[in-house]
């Protein structure tokens, strides 16, 4: 169970609050924050901002967030008296990490995750397995008794909807499910979600999915799975994770990885498993990712040359 009076004694002493999502936000990241800042605005003499070093992708713009900083140049973390980070599995993933930890002596940082390699780097830790951050959120408000709006239980569903993959993948549990069951209770507006997260392909976008998958690569003696996408291919991040999601409906494959080479000189990879005896997120944490054990990623610097033998990483 988790204990939610020091997070809520803390939030009761502050004024101005600060939320941090990760790089690529998606919507168990939003959904947390977005929880939070409807909750927090609820106070007259309190205010929420979020701070995410990305815009919000144009799927979750309906969960109404406001009063949201994407430029780090406008950030200034010494304005406020606490800051909650949601659903970054380390410290780099807020996108300001030197910033949080030069304050974080002054200012009380609370990390609130799902990941299993978060490495507890907040004063105040609640790190849980759960099937989404959204979902430690529920549990946080429930023992608070903080009453869940329409709006704070869409956020939460639409967290725990998206990172469950639509209740398909092995975070999915009769937790996540009752939760979920609560929240649609509560008002959650289940018809928005789907219609925003799952009803949001264009025809470019799927184009774009039959030539990445036209160019999939099987090796059949380890049964790895790998999809590349190249600089070219310029997709958005959601498309990425998506394509690595759908991917995990292969059945005989082991491990799953896609590769997407950014114009940054980045490569990010992301890793799927659907077997019980293989734990991706200490893979990725080799090359200095993290996650979960069936859904992890890293990142690489470089570019990707095509060899004889495959696709090379070249400094
Ligand atoms: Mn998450």
């Amino acid at each position: 169970m988790v204990n939610s009076k020091k997070l809520f004694s803390q939030i009761d002493q502050s004024k101005n609050i600060l939320l941090l999502c990760h790089r690529n936000p998606d919507a168990d990241t939003l959904g947390s924050a977005g929880a939070f800042a409807f909750f927090i605005e609820k106070h007259a003499d309190k205010q929420a901002t979020i701070f995410c070093p990305e815009p919000i992708p144009r799927s979750l713009v309906f969960l109404g967030l406001e009063k949201f900083i994407t430029n780090d140049s406008e950030i200034k973390l010494k304005n406020y008296d606490l800051i909650i980070a949601l659903d970054c599995g380390d410290i780099t993933q807020t996108g300001i990490p030197e910033k949080v930890l030069d304050i974080k002596n002054l200012i009380p940082l609370i990390n609130i995750d799902h990941h299993q390699t978060n490495p507890n780097y907040g004063n105040l830790n609640i790190v849980q397995p759960m099937s989404a951050t959204t979902e430690i959120v529920y549990r946080l408000f429930q023992n608070a008794n903080i009453e869940l709006t329409r709006q704070i239980s869409t956020c939460l569903l639409t967290g725990i909807i998206t990172d469950t993959t639509y209740y398909t993948n092995a975070g999915t549990t009769k937790d996540s499910m009752s939760t979920s069951s609560n929240l649609l209770k509560q008002g959650a507006d289940i018809k928005k979600i789907i219609k925003n997260t799952w009803r949001n392909n264009s025809p470019e976008a799927l184009k774009l999915w039959g030539k990445i998958l036209s160019q999939l690569h099987f090796n059949s003696e380890h049964k790895i799975v790998s999809a590349v996408i190249s600089k070219e291919d310029a997709i958005m991040p959601e498309v990425f994770e998506g394509m690595a999601n759908f991917l995990t409906t292969l059945y005989e494959a082991n491990i799953i990885i896609v590769i997407h080479e950014g114009k940054d000189d980045t490569i990010k990879c992301s890793l799927r498993t659907t077997k019980d005896n293989i734990d991706v997120a200490k893979l990725a944490q080799r090359f200095g990712g993290g996650g979960h054990a069936k859904a992890a990623g890293f990142s690489l610097t470089g570019r990707l040359e095509k060899t004889e033998k495959g696709w090379k990483v070249v400094q």
